[in-house]
């Protein structure tokens, strides 16, 4: 018989809907199908970057997911939260805005067209940085080995 190894993974999440509350909190109870959930920060409300100008401040949050899932099977899983989400909203409001991006497995670097580890962008974004920091602040991005702390630390005094 196989073993079941447990890996670790740093889930970040945003909504920028008018219930951004609601959307967070729906995706959270659906991680729940995919492993045991560890430590979940508290929601913060971020001003956008990018995207269209006078776009509504997201609400985001970060948690950490204890998951026998590989990273590609919890990407997918994170992707149909999205897609589940996305269509009921769209019925009601016709718009899908729920991002849920896997910024880390335990230490895995990792690049393919689908799948990018740690995330590429998250050691920059106060918006990750700032949640994560609640949850997982002494871990070290494998390759910098920056720690979130350290990151939020830098990003927020420049
Ligand atoms: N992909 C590759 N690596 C990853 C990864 N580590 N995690 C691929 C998740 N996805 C990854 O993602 C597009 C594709 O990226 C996926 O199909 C997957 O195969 P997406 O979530 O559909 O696209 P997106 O979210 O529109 O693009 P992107 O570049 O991920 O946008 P971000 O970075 O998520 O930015 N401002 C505030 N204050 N708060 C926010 O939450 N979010 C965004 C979206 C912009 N500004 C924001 C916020
Ligand atoms: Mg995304």
């Amino acid at each position: 018989m196989k073993p079941e190894i447990w890996h670790t993974a740093l889930i970040a999440l945003g909504a920028n809907l008018g219930e951004p509350q609601r959307a967070l909190a729906w995706a959270i109870g659906e991680l729940t199908a995919f492993g045991t959930l560890g430590a979940i920060s508290q929601f913060h409300l971020t001003a956008p970057v990018g995207g269209p100008p006078g776009q509504p401040d997201y609400l985001n949050a970060a948690l950490s997911l204890s998951t026998l899932l590989p990273p590609e099977a919890l990407l997918d899983a994170l992707l149909e939260i999205e897609r589940r989400y996305g269509r009921v909203r769209r019925e009601r409001w016709g718009a899908r805005v729920l991002d849920l991006d896997l910024i880390a497995y335990d230490a895995l670097v990792q690049d393919t067209p689908r799948l990018t580890l740690p995330h590429p962008r998250a050691w920059e974004r106060y918006f990750v940085l700032l949640p994560l920091s609640e949850v997982a602040p002494d871990y070290a991005h494998p390759q910098t080995r920056e720690t979130v702390a350290q990151a939020l630390a830098r990003v927020v005094g420049k």
